[in-house]
């Protein structure tokens, strides 16, 4: 149960109660690692139906939730479809369900102005956060390929852009040199070694946007929170369904790659308070890559198997910058553990891009030996 005072778990039930769910439900229990949203487990007394989860949307982030759930039952229609064309059964256990309220909206508003959502809970599946086999890598890359593919032929002007310039680089240094500006936390003077860092890699991180400038590489549609732990994985460690689309939005493939890598390559956790654990698996890269392009080849320009390398230097760097900035106006948009939460990831970010850094002629290499296997 999510607490022991039974009025906030009645509370909790009547709001299940608003949507169309099959059965009643018994319990509500915390779920989930995410920074953003707040996650619970619903368990109904249904024996042939399916558990749910509920979900409270940050709307300090998503500021726009109709846009937010538009988006999400388009994608997640679309998947259906082509997952059904494909001859996939249980396809609740593939894609994401939604289940609307009883009035047919896709959330529910409460008294006090908080945003509700619920999904069809996919039993019996597991997640990493930190990746363990070259299997499990290989299944994350298979998996992320699909799912771009599969939204290859939806026009990236009908998705609404959620979050205005959620991975454009330029943009999250603006907001960066702002927060050193406004230094809101006064934090400023204890971060100099990190905010050099930041600044002389500044030109060195605009390839994506330069290749896309030129019109070397193409928008499509990416997920943009490629994190591993996004994939559900079923019993034998084969890909099941991707989940987290609140930030599916236009983007370029390097993103999706880039902040794939960023949680698969490392042998440590994003937050990691020793650095010098941090360091590369090289072998879930090469595994990653190879199902990545297993499942994307087909549909890849060849400057965007080039630009790939490129987002795996830039989304830790951009991850850098986004909790740097983060702390530097006083942890208002990530959840946070501890007071140095943040400054704590922005140190285990870093290390990981001085380390992709030193290899990335070793990765570039690897990215090109898979590649050429496609080659006629
Ligand atoms: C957030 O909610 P969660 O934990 O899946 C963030 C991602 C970051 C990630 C870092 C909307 O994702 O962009 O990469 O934390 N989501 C949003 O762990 O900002
Ligand atoms: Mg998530």
């Amino acid at each position: 149960m999510i607490d022991t005072d039974n009025n906030q778990v009645t509370t909790y039930l009547q709001l299940v109660g608003c949507f169309a769910i099959e059965g009643s439900p018994v319990s509500i229990t915390p779920f989930g690692s995410g920074h953003i949203n707040d996650t619970y487990k619903i368990l109904t007394d249904s024996p042939d139906g399916p558990n749910y989860m509920l979900q409270r949307i940050n709307n300090n982030v998503f500021k726009n939730v109709d846009h937010l759930m538009e988006n999400i039952d388009k994608v997640c229609n679309h998947i259906k479809n082509k997952l059904k064309s494909e001859g996939v059964s249980a396809l609740e256990d593939h894609v994401l369900t939604p289940i609307p309220t009883k009035n047919g909206a896709l959330y529910h508003k409460d008294e006090q102005d908080n945003y509700w959502r619920i999904f069809v809970l996919i039993e019996g599946t597991k997640t990493y956060d930190i990746v363990e086999t070259t299997q499990q890598a290989k299944e994350g890359g298979r998996a992320f390929g699909k799912f771009q593919a599969m939204l290859a032929d939806l026009n990236p002007l009908d998705i609404h852009e959620v979050i205005p310039s959620f991975l454009h680089i330029g943009s999250r240094l603006r907001h960066f040199k702002q927060a050193i500006e406004q230094d809101a936390a006064g934090r400023v003077n204890e971060l100099k070694e990190e905010t050099t860092f930041i600044l002389e890699r500044e030109n060195k991180m605009n390839t994506v946007l330069g290749m896309a400038a030129k019109s070397q590489i193409p928008l499509r549609i990416t997920h943009n929170d490629t994190k591993f732990n996004n994939v559900l994985l079923n019993r034998d460690d084969r890909a099941q369904c991707v989940i987290d689309l609140d930030t599916v939005m236009p983007g370029y493939v390097a993103y999706d790659f880039g902040d794939a890598i960023r949680t698969i390559i490392n042998t440590a956790a994003e937050d990691e308070a020793d650095t010098r654990k941090v360091l590369l698996n090289i072998p879930l890269f090469e595994a990653y890559t190879k199902g990545y392009l297993e499942s994307a080849h087909h549909f890849l320009y060849p400057m965007e198997v080039t630009s790939l390398v490129d987002g795996v230097l830039l989304l830790p760097y951009m991850q850098m910058v986004r909790f740097l900035t983060d702390y530097l106006s006083g942890d208002t948009y990530y959840k946070i553990n501890h007071p140095k939460h943040n400054l704590q990831r922005t140190k285990a970010q870093m290390k990981l891009v001085q380390e992709i850094e030193k290899h990335e002629s070793l990765l570039r290499n690897i990215v090109r030996k898979e590649a050429d296997t496609y080659q006629t």
